[in-house]
């Protein structure tokens, strides 16, 4: 039987991403669930430090199916927006949660410039992931990020969080990030990634490239 990867989260968006891409290469990806009361996100100046409490927390809670060939799988991702040095980042989820995606949208309004190049860059920010995987007691981290900017307004169908207001840079046919205003051979052509498939949020992923970086330290499960 392939190995079971336990990925401990309580958002169905981010389960869904990371089950797209790890069953691709022979993982199988079930819930690690947790009550909200059991658990605790500390407050940390990066994602590495919450993905490893995160860890931490999962190995106390695992099921009783879990064999000694299953691993557990974290991920602590967040939007980081240049002009507000990088805020939310870390608060991402409380952030999200309090004043959410036109919160955001108002924050840069603010901000905004007559001159329309420094308008532009104060809209930057990208998205960052750090996975963490714990197997038979060692812990692997992989790491990824999305560079883009965000939307003059909120354009949602697909996604999760803020997945309305983010609008990623084009990539080029080796999926590499490119520059703002640089056309590539893979683009959401202005869309955010809230109103694009499923299928193209993957090729832009933080998520997707933190777990590609993260398994690649791995030899394949099948
Ligand atoms: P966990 O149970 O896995 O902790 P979470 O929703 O709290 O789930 P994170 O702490 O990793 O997830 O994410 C922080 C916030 O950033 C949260 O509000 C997410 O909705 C948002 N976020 C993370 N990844 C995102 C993505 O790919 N697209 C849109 N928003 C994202």
């Amino acid at each position: 039987m392939n190995p079971i990867v336990w990925f401990l989260t309580g958002n169905e968006g981010k389960l869904n991403e990371a089950e797209s891409h790890l069953s691709k290469l022979g993982y199988i990806v079930k819930q690690l669930v947790v009550n909200d009361d059991q658990l605790f996100e500390p407050q940390a100046s990066n994602l590495e430090v919450v993905a490893m409490s995160k860890i931490t927390q999962a190995l106390n809670h695992l099921p009783q199916e879990f064999t000694e060939r299953d691993m557990i799988l974290v991920e602590d991702a967040g939007l980081f927006i240049s002009a507000l040095d990088g805020f939310p980042g870390v608060y991402s989820s409380y952030v999200h949660s309090t004043i959410g995606n036109l919160g955001i949208i108002r924050l840069l309004n603010h901000l905004k410039t007559a001159d329309p190049v420094s308008s532009a860059n104060l809209r930057s920010a990208r998205f960052m992931a750090v996975a963490a995987l714990w197997r038979a007691g060692e812990v692997i981290i992989g790491e990824g990020v999305c560079p883009g900017h965000i939307a003059d307004e909120p354009v949602d169908g697909n996604g999760f969080g803020f997945d309305p207001i983010f609008v990623p840079y084009d990539l080029d046919d080796e999926l590499t990030p490119l520059s703002p205003g640089i056309y590539g051979s893979h683009s959401t052509h202005g869309k955010t990634f809230g109103a694009v498939d499923f299928s193209v949020k993957q090729k832009f992923s933080h998520r997707r490239r933190a777990l590609e970086n993260l398994f690649s330290q791995l030899p394949s499960a099948s």
